[in-house]
């Protein structure tokens, strides 16, 4: 189904790495345009929350922890078809899978530590545009 939104966030290690600049640009010359934004941090709690969604899968934990160590940046886009486009672009979960040029591939460390998510469908890119950011902070 086409699209016009996906939620997108610039995670923990990308953030530190100082690429939040590097990963923008790319998101912008892909033809995405930035609804809504934020520089945040999640708590753990906040963080567990989000992810709910993998509670019982074994690296649940390891992933709180990562996603709430540190700064992320948190954004709206919008574009047609965006949420499989955005998808392309950010490349396979782990970086070494991701395909050539992708953001992962260019900027993750590691499959945990993998520098950007990605809505997987309009109906989650919806719920966690709305974890984020309320309805005056994206018009
Ligand atoms: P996705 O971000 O490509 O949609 P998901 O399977 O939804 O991948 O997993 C959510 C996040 O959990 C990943 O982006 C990554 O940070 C982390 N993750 C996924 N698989 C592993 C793993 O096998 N080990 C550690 N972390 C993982
Ligand atoms: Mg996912």
């Amino acid at each position: 189904m086409a699209t016009n939104r996906t939620f997108t966030m610039v995670k923990p290690d990308a953030v530190e790495a100082n690429n939040i600049g590097n990963i923008l640009a790319k998101i912008n010359e892909a033809g995405f345009r930035i609804v809504a934004m934020k520089y945040t941090r999640l708590s753990a709690e906040q963080a567990g929350k989000f992810y709910e969604v993998h509670s019982e899968r074994p690296f649940y934990g390891e992933l709180v922890e990562y996603m709430s160590s540190g700064p992320i940046v948190a954004a709206i886009l919008e574009k047609d078809n965006a949420v499989a486009d955005f998808r392309t672009l950010i490349g396979a979960t782990d970086p070494a899978e991701a395909a050539e040029g992708t953001i992962r591939a260019l900027y993750a460390e590691s499959k945990a530590k993998n520098a950007v998510h990605g809505s997987d469908s309009d109906e989650n890119a919806e719920i966690e545009g709305n974890f984020f950011f309320s309805q005056v902070e994206r018009p």
